[in-house]
């Protein structure tokens, strides 16, 4: 699997961020409102293609979640390097809903407070657009990793505003590396 895949679990759909590994155990982030919701993640929406357990999750206050590749037969595709994003960035953002778009870094160090509940800190402002289930993919800026998509208002058709958690958190929490 690889940034932006569909991923699947408990009747929700997401998207996978970026895969990480510790040693020669391979991981990948997604949301961690995508990970507090689901416990064993699946590669089809008929949950017939196991990837593996949520191992840690962080939402609200942050929104990064750690899962586990416990199927030896995935494929687990790097070649991105961890980078911390900046105001006027070009970048690009891909989800399992609406496919690769584009834009600018607007802001840093954001707090959002969702709708049904948890204000997150800390996140990377855009105006790349994302609808439901695009959360937990990734937002880079050619091999660099930035973020993980965690919310916003709009959408793809008319524009839209999406937050991003900052990868390099995320990775240092777990002491996992993106490759
Ligand atoms: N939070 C959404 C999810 O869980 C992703 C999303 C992002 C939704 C931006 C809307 C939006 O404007 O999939």
């Amino acid at each position: 699997l690889s940034a932006g895949d569909a991923i699947y679990g408990s009747g929700y759909r997401c998207s996978l961020g970026f895969n990480v590994r510790s040693g020669s155990t391979y991981y990948f982030l997604t949301a961690g409102h995508c990970g507090k919701s689901v416990p064993t993640w699946y590669a089809n929406s008929s949950s017939t293609t196991l990837i593996g357990a949520t191992v840690g999750a962080s939402f609200p206050g942050d929104d990064y979640a750690l899962v586990r590749y416990d199927n030896a037969a995935l494929s687990h595709t790097g070649g991105f390097t961890a980078a911390e994003a900046y105001v006027g960035e070009r970048v690009t953002r891909t989800g399992s809903t609406t496919g690769t778009h584009t834009g600018t870094v607007t802001g840093l160090n954001a707090t959002v407070r969702y709708q049904g509940g948890g204000t997150v800190r800390g996140l990377i402002q855009t105006n790349v657009c994302a609808e439901p289930g695009d959360s937990g993919g990734p937002l880079y800026d050619g091999t660099k990793a930035l973020g993980l998509t965690s919310g916003g208002s709009g959408n793809c058709r008319t524009g839209g505003t999406t937050f991003f958690q900052p990868v390099t958190e995320a990775a240092r929490a777990y002491g996992v590396e993106i490759y």
